[in-house]
């Protein structure tokens, strides 16, 4: 069944599972072979394409996933925003591995009945992971398309069980002021901090994610966990969570606090609603080549069928 979030792609348009997995495999023995390659620059480049860290296998979900050409392991994890490690799309890939990330451990509390922390193996562990191929669109209108490895946030929040009282779900990103040297500029208040309505968060899209391309979150992207919402503009999908917090009232996420005008709190993708300094009517897919036609962005990231029913009757253009 065509899926409304699917373009018209033509099958070989598409990498198949198969041939990015079989690329990369081809890849990695390469790499033992270093004396052959070592000479040809374009065989680093290639090199710095693996997927690296350890391996976590995951489900594809096709029912979830476009069948869009995924972005390269390169692109994905060189060109990142992650303020807490500076403002430069590649301040995340030369300066997140300095974070610590063992032990870790998430809390989960606020209106629920059993509030518990948890370690990130148990957190893994909660339901079977799902690979699930979703677009990341920039509010700064670029994206990338990433296989991501994770399962519905829902599991986790109907394990807490969440009271009456449960109407918004706080996220909160780890601050380590040795590792970060981001957090020592004002640009945004550390630290980050995003959040979702609770229906939102309860929607299957949703995604709890740990791990991308078949294996962990590279740092840059994350580490160890995230959240993944594929119909917002990206900055509500906050990285390397410490705390998930149900309450009674909307919080104020660190970019409402930073530029109250220009990002709200449902910071859905919405072609029709420009940012106050840019259009949001197309984007630029990351790798496409700076000559390349930019692609029409679509109502909710594509997912319109799905979601907006969550914001019937609701003002978009206020809710922005
Ligand atoms: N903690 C934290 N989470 C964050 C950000 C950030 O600066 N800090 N940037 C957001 C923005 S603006 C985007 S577009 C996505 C980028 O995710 P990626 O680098 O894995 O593609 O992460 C989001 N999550
Ligand atoms: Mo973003």
């Amino acid at each position: 069944m065509q899926r409304p979030w699917k373009t018209d792609v033509a099958p070989s348009d598409i990498t198949p599972e198969s041939v990015w997995r079989g690329r990369r495999r081809l890849l990695q023995g390469a790499a033992l072979a270093p004396l052959a390659l070592g000479a040809s620059p374009l065989a680093h480049a290639a090199l710095d394409n693996q997927p690296t860290g350890p391996v976590l296998p995951a489900q594809r979900n096709t029912e979830w996933s476009t069948n869009e050409a995924v972005n390269s392991w390169q692109e994905i994890t060189t060109y990142n925003n992650f303020y807490e490690f500076g403002t430069g799309k590649g301040d995340p890939a030369q300066y997140a591995n300095k974070m610590q990330l063992s032990p870790w451990t998430v809390q989960i509390d606020g209106a629920v009945r059993k509030p518990i922390t948890l370690d990130i193996d148990d957190l893994r562990r909660l339901a079977p992971l799902e690979e699930r191929v979703y677009r990341l669109r920039c509010v700064e209108a670029w994206s990338l398309v990433i296989p991501w490895a994770g399962y519905s946030l829902a599991h986790l929040l109907k394990h807490v069980e969440p009271t009456e009282e449960a109407k918004y779900v706080v996220f909160t990103t780890v601050v380590q002021p040795e590792a970060m040297p981001g957090v020592r500029s004002n640009i945004l208040d550390w630290p980050y901090v995003e959040g979702l309505r609770m229906d939102e968060a309860m929607h299957p899209l949703t995604l709890l994610t740990f791990g991308l391309y078949g294996h962990d979150l590279p740092a840059q992207d994350g580490a160890p966990m995230r959240i993944v919402v594929p119909w917002k503009y990206g900055f509500k999908s906050g990285k390397s969570l410490v705390r998930i917090h149900l309450q009674s009232t909307q919080p104020t996420t660190s970019w409402m606090r930073a530029a109250p005008q220009e990002y709200g709190f449902y910071a859905n993708v919405n072609p029709a609603v420009p940012h106050p300094r840019w259009s949001q009517a197309t984007e630029r897919r990351i790798g496409s080549g700076f000559f390349a036609a930019r692609i029409p962005t679509r109502p909710f990231n594509g997912y319109e069928k799905d979601v907006a029913d969550l914001y019937k009757g609701m003002d978009l253009r206020r809710n922005f």
